[in-house]
């Protein structure tokens, strides 16, 4: 892996109290650069410090939603920079094609569709709550407030007590079997969801696998347990290594 100190890539990420990276949208882009071996350093900012760190760089905002977000990107030979993971993934794509990481996959597009449709408010129920525990006090205290601005209850109220949050993942348990078998579809392939190579849509699929892991190890165990889940979670290992 070539060294911190020639990096080429600075990569803004998402800072928390554990000192490596927890977002799951900035594990994608750092999946895609380990992946392919680019040289790159990380500078961790709290989440009330994203905003000002990147208007300052003059990168325009969002139309809509947040208006500025990790992942960003400076690229140092050509003094670009990038905000928002597809716009950063196609940008690494053509700058660095070696080894390709295919952005496409109509069969990796229905897995995560699926994947969002069944366990999204489960999933953000029982991470939510516990990711406010490794924010920085700052931080906490802006990822709260606008969590609850636009959620309405409070992050403890989200979190179910332990038998309730056991029966809400039983409920969706059959829908996830199904989901993780269909990310086996090309077992005879590879352990990947497209085959024998990963694609930009398992970094994806393990980078949510990643956050839940640094957030709560019981929770990324609930996930890691389905057949599909845990084979690409496994065969992405070694792109896992480095966090910080
Ligand atoms: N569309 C963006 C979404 C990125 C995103 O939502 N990042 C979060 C961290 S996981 C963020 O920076 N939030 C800023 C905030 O909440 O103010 C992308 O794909 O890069």
């Amino acid at each position: 892996m070539a060294s911190h100190n020639q990096a080429e890539i600075v990569l803004y990420d998402l800072a928390c109290t554990k000192g490596v990276c927890f977002s799951p949208v900035v594990w994608r882009i750092r999946l895609m650069l380990n992946y392919k071996k680019i040289a790159y350093k990380a500078v961790f900012l709290e989440f009330p410090d994203i905003e000002p760190t990147l208007k300052e760089f003059g990168i325009a905002p969002h139309a809509q939603g947040n208006a500025y977000t990790v992942p960003a990107i400076h690229h140092i030979p050509s003094n670009k920079y990038i905000m928002d993971s597809p716009a950063i993934a196609a940008f690494l794509e053509q700058t660095y094609p070696n080894p390709p990481v295919p952005l496409e996959s109509e069969l990796g597009d229905k897995i995560r569709a699926d994947s969002r449709a069944i366990a999204a408010i489960v999933l953000r129920n029982s991470l939510m709550p516990r990711e406010v525990r490794i924010l920085a006090p700052r931080a906490a205290e802006y990822f709260r407030s606008a969590r609850e601005a636009a959620l309405g209850p409070s992050l403890e109220e989200l979190l179910p007590p332990p038998e309730k949050e056991d029966e809400a993942w039983a409920a969706v348990e059959e829908k996830m079997r199904a989901n993780g078998e269909m990310m086996r579809t090309r077992k005879a392939e590879g352990p990947f969801i497209e085959g024998a190579k990963p694609g930009y849509v398992d970094f994806a699929m393990v980078g949510n696998m990643q956050c839940a892991r640094v957030i709560d190890e019981g929770v990324f165990r609930r996930l890691y347990r389905f057949e599909g889940y845990r084979e690409v979670y496994d065969a992405c290992g070694e792109w896992l290594e480095r966090k910080d």
